[in-house]
């Protein structure tokens, strides 16, 4: 086993494991970190693959970001809320979405919840409580805002997370909700992971200030700069604050930083705007990676533990898909459903045409 050096002569050895409790984590829990990371990892490129195939249209990839995104939700308890991006499905499956759901959500068929009404990679679930991913940048975080200064006014002790990317702090509804949620004590967590590129405009064009956590302050709040691709520091930061928040003492602004290894989405070719060397260099910081060396170094992991998980993850995805991908349209009448606990009478008209005329085309 790994014994880390100390930093003064004196000072007691410290194993990766003792790192691990220092921030509340058990040896059990980073297994469980890694074992989340490295499903996302998987389910993205099979997800890239099945679009290729012409079998889903898109996917919020999360490459390189793995530690930002299971860090954060390792945090929460269960009935607290996450406002998502684009890249946290993995935080939907960790927290319990079941991955047969993720699979309908992104074919868009009747085994959809949403049923095929959001773009695919948009996941949104009740239990866990995952509000449904906007393509609007930004557009999560005043409603996050809100629904943390709702929890505090019910006296309700859930916390709400919220997901953004650093191009949304250019936006105005980023400033729009560290404003309230700062001015109304909103039990509501900011976690922004900076992955240094919004699509092809890096984060450097993206503001003036030294980091995205100062801009807290001005707001008055608190701001935390982490290293985003250490599942450990993003979980330390990310509990601190649900805790804080959960306590009565308000939002917090956290910066992880990391990096986008990938495309923004099979859409984009990152050649067009940036150095390739510089994906070479962030690929040698790979949390995933990182994580396993420091799970080896536990005694916890090794080669063999680490290709049965492997093995177990691919079947559990193809199981998942199997499930899933021979089931229906959602029928045309859930175009109707969802939206108001009584449908006005137009839309109950609407619908009874819709149902006569496939009636009559015999469909
Ligand atoms: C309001 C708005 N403006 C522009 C876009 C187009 N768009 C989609 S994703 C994106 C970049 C988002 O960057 P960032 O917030 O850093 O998230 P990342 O994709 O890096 O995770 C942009 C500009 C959009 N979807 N919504
Ligand atoms: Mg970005």
């Amino acid at each position: 086993m790994h014994r880390l050096l100390p930093e003064n002569p004196g000072e007691a050895f410290l194993t990766p494991l003792d790192v691990a409790n220092s921030v509340g984590l058990s040896g059990d829990d980073l297994l469980t970190a890694y074992r989340a990371m490295s499903l996302i990892r998987k389910l993205d490129r099979r997800m890239l693959n099945l679009q290729h195939q012409g079998r889903t249209t898109f996917n919020g990839a999360a490459p390189g970001e793995e530690a930002a995104v299971v860090g954060a939700a390792m945090a929460l308890r269960p009935r607290d809320w996450v406002f998502p991006a684009l890249r946290q499905g993995g935080a939907a499956l960790l927290l319990g979405m079941p991955l047969a759901d993720f699979m309908a959500q992104c074919l868009g068929n009747a085994e959809d919840s949403a049923h095929g009404r959001q773009k695919p990679g948009h996941f949104s679930s009740i239990e866990p409580r995952f509000v449904s991913s906007s393509s609007c940048v930004g557009s999560q975080l005043p409603q996050a805002a809100g629904a943390g200064i709702a929890a505090r006014l019910r006296g309700d002790d859930s916390v709400v997370l919220a997901y953004l990317g650093d191009g949304a702090t250019s936006e105005p509804d980023f400033h729009v909700a560290l404003e309230f949620a700062a001015t109304f004590r909103a039990q509501t967590v900011f976690l922004c992971q900076n992955n240094q590129w919004a699509i092809s405009l890096p984060s450097a064009r993206q503001t003036a200030a030294e980091s995205i956590a100062s801009k807290a302050e001005v707001y008055g709040l608190p701001g935390v700069l982490v290293d985003g691709n250490d599942v450990l520091a993003v979980y330390g930061a990310t509990r601190r604050a649900v805790e804080g928040a959960r306590s009565g003492g308000g939002a917090t602004l956290i910066e992880a930083v990391t990096y986008r290894i990938g495309p923004h989405t099979s859409s984009d070719d990152p050649e067009r705007y940036r150095d390739r060397g510089e994906e070479v260099e962030w690929s040698s910081k790979d949390p995933l990676v990182r994580l396993r060396s420091f799970l080896t170094g536990t005694g916890l992991w090794n080669e063999e533990k680490d290709e049965v998980q492997d093995a177990e993850i691919s079947s559990e995805i193809e199981a998942a898909l199997a499930a899933v991908e021979s089931a229906p349209p959602p029928a045309v009448e859930t175009l109707f459903s969802d939206v108001y606990a009584e449908m006005p009478l137009h839309l109950r008209i609407q619908r009874h045409e819709l149902l006569q005329h496939l009636t009559a085309q015999g469909s």
